[in-house]
């Protein structure tokens, strides 16, 4: 029996740092090529593609890929650029991306419930001036999504204390969480809310989504004050309401990790405020040795003619 040939993987990965990806990449069982970095690229065997927020001319270069991989959890990228593609489209659950998004959403949410905006405020003025605050369980966390992340940071939420709900497109029965599905389980959902903490991907049915008519509806019962968390994806907010939701009040104050156009524009109103906290796309960043472990158990599934968990669903988006 001849020995199968080292699959052929070509990689782009947009702004992240190359040099780190190729050395990852080295411990692939397979010929990793980086394009345009490796120059006029020709594959002569079926190959694979590797990306993150590639530009479109890697895909009209690469047209025919056995199965395309995004380098994180979400595939947006992907099928914005080339949504008529047959090939698999895989995309990453890994522990390292589902930890680092426990840690920011956690983050987050204590950072709006206990005020740091407001105590950095006072601090910066020399103020010393005593306050009792709510305490988690007077709280209530509202987590739109609750797939991999939603679910792993509502168990997070709830050791902190939190009162937990989560929405999802399909029914959920998670023990100790609130499940509400579909758009006629929203205003029960979000009545009730003070955090509504957004980990939605972007799709055809989520873009857009989330608004004023959305933060009118949270009531707030615990803090007397609606906060947002967005780490899922700038596409599923109106960000122009956001940013009046962020000036009249309606929203006390907000940590967003992503946005309809990354970079964040350098005018936009968001930067300046101070009930507001601007990441750069970096709550779940995917550490490239962890994620190429990924790659490659989607590689050898796929090279055993097997689909791989995480081939995401064509019709759905996600
Ligand atoms: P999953 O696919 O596991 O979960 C997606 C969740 O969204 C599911 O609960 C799904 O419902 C729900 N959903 C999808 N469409 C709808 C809809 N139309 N109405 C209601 N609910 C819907 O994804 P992950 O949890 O792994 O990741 C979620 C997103 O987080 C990623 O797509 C990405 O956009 C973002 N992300 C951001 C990162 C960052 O650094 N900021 C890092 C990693 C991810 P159902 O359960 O019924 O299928
Ligand atoms: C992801 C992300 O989808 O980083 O992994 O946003």
């Amino acid at each position: 029996m001849g020995v199968s040939p080292r699959p052929t993987v070509i990689v782009n990965v947009g702004p992240w740092d190359v040099k780190a990806w190729r050395s990852a990449f080295a411990a692939l069982d397979a010929d990793a090529l980086f394009w345009p970095e490796d120059g006029d690229v020709t594959p002569d065997a079926p190959y694979y593609l590797c990306a993150w927020k590639a530009p479109a001319g890697f895909f009209q270069r690469f047209t025919e890929p056995k199965a395309i991989i995004s380098l994180g959890a979400g595939v947006d990228h992907i099928l914005d650029v080339v949504p008529e593609i047959r090939c698999p489209v895989v995309r990453i659950v890994s522990p390292s991306l589902t930890a680092r998004m426990v840690e920011y959403v956690s983050l987050a949410v204590l950072y709006l419930h206990r005020e740091v905006p407001l105590l950095r405020a006072r601090q910066r003025r020399k103020e010393w001036i005593d306050m009792i605050q709510p305490q988690a369980s007077a709280v209530t966390v509202g987590l739109l999504g609750l797939g991999v992340m939603g679910q792993a940071c509502a168990k997070a939420l709830q050791a902190l204390g939190y009162k937990v709900r989560g929405w999802s497109r399909t029914p959920h029965d998670d023990p100790g969480i609130d499940s509400f599905s579909g758009k006629e389980g929203l205003p029960a959902f979000l009545s009730g809310l003070d955090v509504l903490c957004n980990l939605l991907p972007a799709t055809a049915e989520t873009n857009g989504l989330i608004g004023t008519s959305t933060f009118e509806a949270m009531t707030c019962p615990g803090l007397g004050v609606r906060y947002f968390v967005n780490a899922g994806r700038g596409e599923t907010v109106r960000e122009l309401e956001l940013i009046a939701a962020l000036e009249t009040g309606l929203l006390g104050g907000a940590v967003l990790d992503v946005f309809a156009n990354e970079p964040l524009d350098a005018g936009s109103a968001l930067w300046g405020m101070d009930n507001v906290l601007v990441t750069p796309h970096v709550a779940a960043n995917s550490d490239p040795v962890a994620i190429v472990a990924d790659v490659a158990s989607a590689i050898a599934a796929l090279e055993a003619g097997r689909i791989p968990a995480n081939t995401i669903d064509r019709e759905n988006g996600y």
